[in-house]
């Protein structure tokens, strides 16, 4: 006999996991007492938000799925915004949250919520067990659906009695899918057909999305595009997925885009989307977006087509397939060179420098946007092989991350894309360091953000782990600041953090190594071999290590597509 607790770890080892991140509370209780002994690694957080986040970062990193605990009502809503986040950003995770139990269900229990409500639409499936025999093939189904076709999350609520009861158990059970008699996968002519739009097309451009890396289809796409050699450029979550040498490359595109990849997106005829649902901070005001493009687009989930308006050339089906079969056809078609096209689109007129700058070269360069010139003294100092994770929290401080990133790792750049959820970056980057030890782990919040979790110091503490925390400390909620000062006449109304707590004390009281960097100090060139040594040193150290960048208030980042704007109207910093 073994108890529903114990069913529910034997069958997640089973499904692979070893690593679990969580917060304990009565109705999940039998679950933690089994956990001695059952091969999983449990990591408690100090808030149930900060596990789901940690779970998401451990699941960005690595392509697995995450997995999340907590108790039910306040563990369970508390869980919301990372299955959101999750759900949007496409995360495979699964969390498991202890519901009251069985014969009180319903009647207003102590910490009863309907968590299976409450998550219905955040969830790519989730499931109230019923009873312990369910168990087994729930848990299967679960992994299956968070992993499977475009990955998400997925909630399993378990009542506390089915978590005590016994049961016979034959061991984890395998879950078959369902073979969907409409089935859909790319039209047997799809090649053709967008060889055929290319030998038309005088301005074709590609587009990356998040999709690529999440089918691993990311030296694929290179192979593609080095043979199709046209403008390409990538939305947040595709950065990384070329190498940043590709000559052909222009950086991020969307509301905070390079020019020369808004330009491009603007002009082209011929808009080849892989693995990006093209949502409005890509397209600027949707109907004005690309307006002279037909549309070609690799897609593993159908809902994501048609969404800015109908496409042109669906390619359904996983990219990892997708591409190749269309780099099979390519490479023996007769496609044009689009050198007259490259000249514009690639040109010096438009293209910012894209190559890494090497430590100490910033800070010499007139320093025209002295937070970028920082954080790319910081980024430079990040290892240029996939062994380098930046991850960015939400705001200014995300989107200069973003325009300064220049890794090669396709998981190098991780943040809450889709959400724009606060208070992510620092227990993501717990667990990006736990699933990736050896790794160099730099995690960029805003002063908002940063406490938003900041209780998860505590969780760093405890586990030593050698994560690089910085705060860009502007004093404001930055990005809304931007807003108000660019759309709302000025009037900062309830973003103003100039209070703010000392960050470096803070980061002291929980054991944690922290210092400071001023703007005036970081550009004054008497402190610059200081400045320096100072962070060559910060990346060496094997410890958790804060580093606070107290920078202009009213930095703003730019360039920027205002919201109702097309591509074309980006604005940028007045000289
Ligand atoms: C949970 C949450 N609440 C509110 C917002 C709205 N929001 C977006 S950016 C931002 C300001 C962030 O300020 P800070 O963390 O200091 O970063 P900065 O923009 O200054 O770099 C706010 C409030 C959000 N994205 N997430």
């Amino acid at each position: 006999m073994r108890k529903g607790a114990q069913i529910v770890l034997d069958c997640l080892r089973a499904e692979g996991v070893d690593l679990a991140f969580g917060y304990p509370g009565g109705a999940i209780m039998p679950l933690y007492d089994a956990l001695e002994g059952s091969g999983i690694r449990h990591v408690l957080t100090r808030h149930e938000q900060g596990a789901v986040f940690a779970a998401e970062g451990f699941a960005r990193a690595t392509g697995k799925v995450g997995v999340a605990i907590a108790t039910s009502g306040p563990g369970a809503t508390n869980l919301v915004t990372g299955i959101a986040d999750a759900k949007m950003d496409s995360v495979p995770l699964v969390c498991i949250t202890g519901q009251v139990r069985s014969p009180l269900i319903g009647s207003d229990a102590f910490q009863e919520t309907d968590v299976f409500g409450m998550t219905l639409s955040l969830t790519k499936w989730n499931r109230m067990i019923r009873s312990i025999d369910e168990l087994p093939a729930a848990i299967a189904e679960g992994f299956h659906w968070a992993r499977s076709g475009r990955p998400g999350p997925v909630v399993i609520d378990i009542p506390l009695d089915i978590l005590k009861a016994s049961m016979e158990f034959g061991g984890p059970v395998k879950f078959t899918p369902p073979r969907l008699a409409n089935h859909v996968g790319p039209e047997s002519t799809f090649a053709a057909t967008l060889i055929a739009l290319l030998q038309q097309a005088k301005k074709p451009v590609a587009l990356i999305g998040a999709g690529v890396k999440l089918s691993d289809a990311v030296e694929d796409l290179q192979q593609l595009l080095d043979l199709l050699n046209i403008p390409s450029f990538a939305t947040v979550h595709g950065l990384g997925a070329l190498k940043q040498k590709s000559p052909y490359y222009l950086g991020m595109v969307g509301m905070h885009g390079t020019k020369a990849a808004n330009l491009a997106l603007d002009e082209t005829d011929l808009l080849l989307v892989f693995g990006a649902r093209l949502d409005d901070r890509v397209t600027g005001e949707p109907t004005r977006f690309a307006p002279h493009a037909k549309i070609a687009h690799f897609e593993i989930d159908p809902s994501q087509l048609d969404r800015v308006r109908p496409c042109d050339a669906p390619v359904i089906g996983n990219l990892a397939e997708t591409i190749p079969a269309f780099y099979q056809e390519a490479k023996h078609a007769h496609l044009p060179d689009f050198a007259g096209w490259r000249a514009v689109a690639c040109g010096p007129e438009r293209a910012e420098r894209t190559h890494s700058p090497e430590p100490g070269e910033t800070r010499k360069q007139g320093l025209a946007h002295p937070t970028k010139a920082f954080l790319q003294e910081l980024f430079a100092r990040m290892p240029k092989d996939d062994s380098g994770f930046i991850l960015a929290d939400v705001g200014q401080h995300q989107m200069w991350s973003a325009q300064c990133f220049r890794g090669n790792g396709p998981r190098g750049f991780i943040t809450s894309g889709g959400l724009g959820a606060m208070g992510f970056a620092l227990p993501a980057a717990i667990g990006v360091q736990l699933a990736k030890p050896n790794a160099t782990v730099l995690c960029v919040s805003g002063d908002g953000g940063f406490q938003m979790n900041i209780q998860e110091l505590a969780t760093v503490h405890r586990l030593g782990l050698p994560i690089k925390m910085v705060i860009i400390d502007n004093k404001f909620l930055g990005m809304v600041r931007q807003w108000q000062e660019l759309f709302f006449s000025c009037n900062y109304a309830e973003t103003d953090l100039s209070d703010n707590p000392d960050f470096v004390e803070i980061a002291k009281a929980y054991k944690i190594a922290a210092s400071m960097i001023k703007e005036e100090e970081f550009l004054d060139p008497g402190q610059s071999e200081n400045v320096a040594r100072r962070l060559t040193r910060f990346f060496r150290s094997t410890r958790p290590e804060l580093l606070v960048f107290e920078c202009h208030p009213e930095a703003n980042v730019y360039p920027m597509v205002p919201a109702g704007s097309s591509l074309s109207e980006m604005v940028f910093e007045k000289e």
